[in-house]
């Protein structure tokens, strides 16, 4: 049985979206815990309602990075994780901690990366005229939002549509492509080589 621990800050669609994935698929893996560094992160009340272990490390409890991604390695460490999945977490990582985890790291950001890192995705690709959007999963490393791309999603923008709407189509489509991806790399479904994800059942990487 493979171990997974997901770390959040918010909401947590898409651990819930990948929590339930595991139950009904009964993928060869269990939720190990799911972590938040906001103690207020509305998930953490799902994931223990499912009976999944939660712990916060708060951020502001710490005086810099390091300090906070060392506890945070700790209290990850404790449930010996096969796979970290980056769920909507909201701070960015020192060096020492994606070297860590290196190619057992997940996480998805809304937009077609190479585009878009960082923040305010939508709001950016609003303001550009962008007439697709989208979100990526891809492997975590000390360089932000540019490890090697797992799946991608795609969705077009209508004339009318604000930051709101937009995150809506493409949280969507979060929900089908991370509980997928996921599903995959604990299946050893996932080859990285030369900065590049292959699929080995040669399933299509493209949502949409
Ligand atoms: N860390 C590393 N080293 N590499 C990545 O690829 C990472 C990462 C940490 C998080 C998720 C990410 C995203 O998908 C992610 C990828 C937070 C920020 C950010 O600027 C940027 C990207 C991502 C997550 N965070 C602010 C900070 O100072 C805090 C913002 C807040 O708390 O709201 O850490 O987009
Ligand atoms: C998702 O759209 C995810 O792609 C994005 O935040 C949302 C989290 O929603 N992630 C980032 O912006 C990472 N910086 P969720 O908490 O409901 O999964």
């Amino acid at each position: 049985m493979k171990s997974i621990v997901i770390l959040i800050s918010g909401r947590g669609s898409n651990m819930e979206a990948i929590v339930r994935a595991c139950a009904a698929e009964g993928w060869g893996a269990r939720i190990a815990a799911v972590i938040s560094n906001r103690p207020g992160a509305a998930g953490l009340a799902f994931a223990a309602e499912h009976g999944i272990a939660t712990a916060v490390v708060d951020h502001k409890a710490f005086a810099g990075r390091e300090a906070f991604d060392a506890e945070l390695q700790r209290v990850i460490d404790a449930y010996g994780p096969d796979l970290l999945v980056l769920a909507g977490f909201m701070r960015i990582l020192t060096p020492a901690f994606t070297h860590r985890y290196a190619e057992r790291m997940l996480n998805i950001h809304p937009s077609l990366l190479p585009a878009f890192t960082g923040l305010h995705t939508h709001a950016r690709a609003l303001e550009m005229g962008c007439k697709f959007v989208g979100a990526t999963v891809h492997f975590v490393t000390a360089e932000l939002d540019h490890g090697a791309i797992v799946a991608q999603a795609v969705v077009p923008v209508k004339a009318e549509d604000d930051e709101a709407s937009l995150s809506a189509r493409v949280l969507k489509l979060e929900h089908r492509m991370y509980p997928q991806a996921v599903r995959w790399f604990v299946e050893g479904r996932l080859q990285l080589g030369g900065g590049l994800v292959r699929q080995l059942d040669g399933v299509s990487q493209s949502f949409i």
